[in-house]
């Protein structure tokens, strides 16, 4: 098991940035505290992502904060990224596994128990769960309740990381979860000032987990 601070996950969206304020948007949340960051882009090339991934690693390198690549294992490899995240339709994790070996982080979204289940048997290193809060980064059919984050939490001896929707004004429902840590998108890459919003969100997350 490779250990992971999910404590300030930021999970990237470059749609509403020119590529210098995304990569300066991403600088400011590692200085900010971001513990972990995943590149996390839709619909481009191959060629444009890898690019984008090795941009970001230069930065994630230099604050000494792991790099996850969404679903794609190959860039991932390509960038010598920190490892990678999948979803319930991206290749499961017993593969994901296999192809990055041992060392490399493994994450995996799930929604319920079972999932939660077979993605610790296959070898993820943490766990991704939500949407807590309906959001428009993501197209979200089902809301997780709290009480199944704490159930999954409960369930697999791997940190959990609570992602949708969350925000400095409603972070305060991960205080009575099992929550290691929060994934924002939106809460910092639109934020004005994203240095800040990374402290303070940081700065709460720390603050919800001693209050249990
Ligand atoms: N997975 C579940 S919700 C979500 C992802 C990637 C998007 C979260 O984005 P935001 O802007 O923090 O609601
Ligand atoms: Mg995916």
């Amino acid at each position: 098991m490779n250990p992971v601070d999910l404590t300030l996950y930021l999970v990237t969206d470059s749609t509403y940035h020119t590529e210098e304020s995304f990569l300066h948007t991403v600088e400011e949340a590692c200085i900010g505290g971001a513990t972990i960051v995943q590149l996390r882009e839709k619909g481009g090339s191959s060629r444009d992502y890898l690019n984008q991934a090795l941009k970001v690693k230069e930065i994630t390198d230099r604050y000494h904060i792991p790099l996850i690549i969404d679903d794609r294992i190959d860039i991932a490899l390509a960038c010598d990224a920190a490892g990678v995240h999948v979803g319930q339709s991206d290749l499961p994790v017993s593969y994901a596994r296999r192809l990055l070996g041992p060392d490399k982080i493994v994450g995996a979204t799930a929604k319920t128990v079972p999932q939660a289940l077979e993605a610790y048997v296959q070898g993820a290193d943490y766990l991704g769960v939500g949407a807590m809060f309906p959001t428009t980064t993501k197209v979200v059919t089902i809301l997780t309740a709290p009480a199944t984050l704490t159930e999954i939490r409960h369930t697999v001896p791997i940190p959990v990381v609570a992602i949708g929707g969350l925000n400095r004004g409603n972070m305060d429902i991960l205080k009575d979860t099992a929550a290691d840590g929060i994934a924002v998108v939106s809460a910092i890459m639109k934020a004005e000032d994203p240095r800040s919003a990374a402290e303070e969100l940081k700065k709460h997350m720390i603050e919800l987990r001693e209050q249990r």
